[in-house]
């Protein structure tokens, strides 16, 4: 299919017209945007049909990806992109007189999930559409997105996000393919008169699920996957028992507003109402799918592999047996087989408050067929490997204990792979955390290093780079993205290098125009532009970063005629509304913006912007523009991070600690052109041990350090009494959990490499030239080649370059 710009421009108004019978020009850019995204439904429909028919036709086997959050972020250049016909349609747009960007930005950024999780799994769409694999994302459809985050008095105010006010063209409601969702009641068991127990339910509550498909579309390749998102609704037939609104309430609850947790587990009711809520149905219509080929149940592994996506959706396990056992009639141990063929579970963290875990009232109160099913899953364990590993081990990788259900295990237990997102962070959860596992399912576990779509992140993101690498070394890269080291021939060619510096400069320009626009902050564009883009948490060390350039505050205080490498410290995070130590953090950080900002000591050589209401949108804002990637978390901590790889793919040198992919970037780029300061995870390991740890101590012996920390209570930072206090408590009298003050020094020490290193150019644009030509095996299409071989057993029409699959992992 090729479209002409005529051909584009003709159909394009006709669509318009139809939809809104008047003319364009006159028209809002919101509704430019909606014929825009209509024009591109239709013209990517047949291949959605199509593609749907060939793998029913074809009968091939095919990936369920669960997952409670997708973060998708705006779709319409995307799929521009990947039809092919992004020039075409851009070049039309602008002949008929209509602003391309502007309906671009008119887009709203669906916020539906917090973080890395839930971008990684967008990413990972993109990425098996574009490889040709039939694959399907399941998800909710969220009412409300995560918050929209204001900063009053420098303070974190969430907003509601209600991304769904000018309707969302992408979707496709398919009532037809609604399924029910039963909660509650009483449930017993009964003969069926065929020898078979059947489970008798009453007063249970009928929930309706409506699935709302949206076409993911592959890079040039004529595919057209489904993400489907469930909505919950009152079935119609049972209108007539809600009779008041708190009635309805508890229905649309369900999939009114994404949980604002991230990494911080939150023990709601409505949380585990949604977690079953999007898992049952989404079995449900796989079995309906399934049953409709007419294959012996023997296949069924053969033709569907569900992934969960962390424990959020691991109520797939018991729930998929509760079909086979109930609803079909199988045997116990031929549903355990076929279940656990099909499950396998993503592991994203080791933090203990992430780990979920229900209480067993609850559980047994809002599904009580699935609670009967659970326990079942856990007496067949404990019996089965009491007799192989003993009562000790045994009894600490059940299911249920101290009257929880815990999530890890069940996902464990009920799945045939697990794995963790880089490799340190699979090794810990070897070696550490899921020991005990480990030792029962040796062969289950293994390491999938995430992975990011160079589509959003390089090429739509960075339209110069993509150019210039395109120019250099050919279109190859975009669909085989190791061939991005081919541009390390450049690493030396001065005209390369100058053009990279170039475009650098032009995305920190465009940077800075925001900055100017939205917050009136004059920036430097020549600056070094220092980068830490994530959710807020203490792990993560956001604080660590402040107290350095309180440091270099201090420094120009002292001396004011002081030569320093002037930078702009650019801050993007959202904090979970609940954690309220985070919220401190960001009060902190944007007092000291503040008093910098507004310091004329301090001019041009110091700026700090904290962005508001951080998201993909301005990540594909903040990345191009970014000398510096700041992946500062204490050691261990970092399942894996995509933000690291994100920034190296655009140019910015990590400067990081040892921990998840940032030791995979050092391995790849090379000692020389990483900054790499702190403890590593063997050193936190045995300070843990020893628990020797003072960070008084470090103080004492610190006289800088202990210059910095009196800032936070001696009232030089105005309007953070408070805030300065509750930190200063946290490094001191709590002992410094994150060890900030221990990696203070040597960070410090990293950041004047950086500078200096700065100050001569061509050395640096050589590192960043190296760096983007060492991220093609970061590419999520090498990662989703290797699930799709190791854990999905999927074929993908456009898996090439195989020796990836088992390369560097
Ligand atoms: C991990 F447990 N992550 C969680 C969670 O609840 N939310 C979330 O976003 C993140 C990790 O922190 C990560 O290291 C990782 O790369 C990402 O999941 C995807 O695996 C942050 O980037």
């Amino acid at each position: 299919m090729t479209l002409t710009t005529t051909e584009f421009k003709t159909e394009f108004t006709k669509v318009f017209e139809a939809l809104y019978a008047s003319n364009i020009k006159d028209a809002s850019s919101v509704q430019q945007y909606n014929a825009l995204g209509n024009f591109i439904k239709v013209y990517s429909s047949e291949n959605w049909n199509q593609t749907n028919q060939l793998y029913l036709d074809n009968q091939v086997k095919q990936v369920y990806y669960f997952s409670m959050e997708f973060l998708p972020g705006r779709m319409l250049k995307s799929n521009l992109l990947n039809l092919g016909i992004l020039d075409t349609v851009r070049t039309g747009i602008k002949e008929m007189g209509l602003d391309f960007e502007e309906i671009v930005g008119s887009e709203v950024d669906p916020a539906l999930g917090n973080g890395g999780l839930g971008r990684l799994a967008s990413c990972f769409m993109d990425s098996i559409a574009s490889l040709g694999i039939p694959g399907n994302g399941n998800g909710i459809r969220y009412r409300y997105g995560l918050f929209q985050q204001k900063f009053v008095d420098g303070y974190q105010v969430e907003l509601p996000e209600n991304w769904l006010r000018n309707g969302n063209v992408w979707e496709v409601r398919k009532e037809n393919k609604a399924v029910t969702v039963r909660f509650g009641g009483e449930v017993y068991l009964k003969e069926d008169g065929k020898n078979k127990l059947r489970p008798i339910y009453s007063n249970t509550q009928n929930i309706l699920a409506v699935p709302y498909d949206t076409g993911m579309i592959g890079y040039e390749n004529d595919v057209v996957n489904n993400l489907r998102l469930w909505s919950a609704e009152i079935p119609v037939e049972e209108e007539i028992n809600y009779k008041t609104v708190a009635d309805r309430e508890v229905v649309n609850q369900i999939t009114e507003v994404l949980y604002p947790d991230d990494s911080n587990y939150e023990g709601q009711l409505l949380r585990l109402r949604q977690e079953y809520f999007f898992t049952s149905a989404g079995i449900q219509s796989i079995v309906r799918f399934f049953k409709k080929q007419q294959l012996p149940w023997s296949e069924f592994s053969n033709k569907i592999a569900i992934h969960v996506n962390d424990t959020h959706p691991a109520l797939c396990v018991p729930e998929l047996m509760r079909i086979l056992l109930d609803e079909e009639g199988l045997g116990w141990e031929q549903a355990w087989n076929i279940t656990k063929r099909s499950i396998s579970y993503t592991n994203h963290t080791i933090m203990q408050e992430a780990m979920e875990k229900w209480p067993v009232q609850m559980v047994q109160e809002l599904l009580p067929r699935i609670y009967q099913i659970i326990e079942a899953i856990n007496q067949r364990h404990i019996d089965k490997k009491v007799p192989l590993y003993g009562e000790e081990l045994t009894y600490r990788t059940t299911i249920i204990s101290d009257g929880y259900i815990k999530m890890a295990n069940l996902a464990i237990i009920g799945s045939h792979s697990v794995n963790g997102v880089a490799q340190l962070h699979t090794d810990i959860l070897k070696e550490e955390t899921l020991r005990d596992f480990y030792e029962m399912y040796p062969s289950k576990f293994n390491n999938k290093t995430n992975g990011i779509t160079q589509r959003r992140w390089l090429h739509l993101a960075n339209e110069k780079l993509t150019h210039l690498i395109d120019e250099k070394i050919g279109k190859e890269w975009k669909t085989n993205p190791a061939e991005l080291r081919q541009f390390k021939a450049y690493s030396k060619d001065k005209d390369t290098l100058s053009c990279l510096a170039d475009i650098k400069l032009e995305n920190k320009q465009r940077f800075a125009a925001y900055a100017k626009e939205k917050y009136a902050i004059e920036l430097d564009p020549t600056a070094l532009f220092d980068v830490q883009i994530k959710r807020l948490h203490a792990y993560k060390r956001q604080l660590l970063n402040a107290l350095h350039i309180l440091d270099r505050y201090l420094k120009i205080k002292d001396d004011p005629s002081l030569e320093l490498q002037p930078r702009v410290f650019i801050f993007g995070a959202k904090a979970a509304p609940s954690y309220i130590y985070a919220k401190q953090i960001i009060k902190f950080i944007n007092a000291l913006a503040h008093l910098i900002n507004n310091d004329p000591d301090v001019g041009d050589k110091m700026k700090i912007v904290f962005v508001e209401n951080y998201g993909v949108s301005l990540a594909e804002l903040i990345i191009p523009a970014a000398d510096i990637s700041e992946q500062i978390s204490l050691a261990g901590k970092e399942a894996s991070g995509t933000s690291n790889m994100k920034l190296m793919l655009n140019g910015a040198l990590t400067l990081a600690t040892l921990d998840g992919a940032n030791i995979e970037i050092k391995d790849l780029v090379g000692e020389e052109n990483i900054f790499l300061f702190g403890l590593t995870n063997e050193e936190v390991n045995q300070l843990n041990r020893e628990g020797t740890y003072s960070a008084k101590r470090v103080l004492d012996e610190n006289e800088r350090l202990n210059r910095v920390l009196e800032c936070l209570i001696n009232g030089m930072i105005p309007d953070i009494e408070e805030e300065g206090r509750v930190i200063y408590d946290s490094l001191i009298r709590y002992n410094d959990e994150y060890y900030v003050l221990k990696d203070f020094e040597s960070f410090v020490a990293a950041q004047e490499r950086a500078d200096k290193l700065y100050q001569d150019k061509e050395a640096w644009n050589q590192k960043a030239l190296i760096n983007i030509a060492s991220s093609g095996p970061f590419s999520a299409d090498f990662t989703i080649m290797r699930y799709a071989d190791e854990i999905w057993n999927v074929k993908g029409k456009a898996i090439k370059n195989r020796s990836f699959l088992k390369g560097n992992q």
